[in-house]
């Protein structure tokens, strides 16, 4: 049991987390490895929401709102970092969430499935009968009514390969990696580099402030928005945070 006074309380409760997923068989042994580069790229921000980030976060609600067929992917280490979250999310912006594995076993799959379906998702796309073009069989499996037929998808946590198969179908894809150097990051529409704990919440809060604004205010807010210059700010803000360390 980790005491609350512990100056690492947060990221060591986050990283419990990632183990119990792998324990009950949602996370992948290789999350585990994925949660390590996180925490390393966190530091690096200072474990905060940069400005950077936080601009792509609005963004995103507002694409989100904007999209006919909004999808939320969800993978294993989103499935045992933010559950509740990302259902909530997908209520607020009307989004049904999809598992989709990079290292996809069908038993897996259920386990997420049923994960999210007992802290009440109700919009989840299931079925798997459906091909992401150019992408090794197992890992593009998707439904037609989900992800492959979708004009927004948000994928968090992404490998860089499927990010640049979803941009290639014309899909806006919505990345949430805390490497803004990750292929993942170069690839997506929109790139929010932010730890999954804080950009969920952030992405619906934002959502719920948006929802009543007319579409013209949020295309305008998507057309200003350039992902190259933002991802070249967080580089900077990283930098900035380090030079402003006191050696
Ligand atoms: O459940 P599966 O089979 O779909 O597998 C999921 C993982 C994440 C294991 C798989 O997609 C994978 O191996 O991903 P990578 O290639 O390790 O990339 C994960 C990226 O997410 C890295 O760039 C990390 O820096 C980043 N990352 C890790 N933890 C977080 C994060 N980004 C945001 N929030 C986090 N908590």
């Amino acid at each position: 049991m980790i005491p609350k006074s512990h100056p690492r309380y947060e990221s060591l409760m986050t990283r419990e987390q990632i183990v119990e997923g792998v324990e009950k068989g949602i996370t992948s042994i290789h999350g585990l490895i994925a949660q390590g580069r996180g925490e390393a790229f966190d530091y690096l921000l200072g474990e905060k929401t940069t400005k950077s980030a936080l601009n792509a976060e609005k963004v995103a609600a507002a694409v989100l709102l904007l999209a006919k067929k909004p999808v939320i992917s969800v993978n294993g280490n989103v499935a045992a970092l933010v559950p509740e979250d990302i259902i909530n999310l997908g209520n607020t912006v009307n989004a049904p969430l999809e598992v989709n594995l990079f290292h996809r076993t069908e038993e897996r799959v259920n386990k997420i499935i049923e994960h999210l379906r007992s802290l009440g998702a109700k919009n989840l796309c299931t079925k798997s009968d459906a091909l992401i073009p150019c992408l090794e069989h197992e890992r593009g499996k998707v439904d037609s009514d989900g992800i492959f037929s979708a004009d927004v998808v948000l994928v968090p946590l992404e490998d860089g390969d499927r990010c640049k198969a979803l941009a290639d179908m014309g899909k806006t894809v919505i990345a949430i990696d805390l490497n803004p150097l990750s292929r993942t990051a170069q690839c997506a529409t929109i790139t929010i580099v932010d730890n999954i704990t804080r950009a969920i919440p952030n992405i619906s809060g934002f959502a719920e402030k948006l929802k009543n604004t007319n579409n013209s205010e949020l295309q305008r807010l998507v057309k200003d928005f350039g992902n190259k210059k933002n991802l070249a700010n967080a580089l900077d803000e990283i930098a900035g945070y380090l030079a402003s360390r006191p050696s």
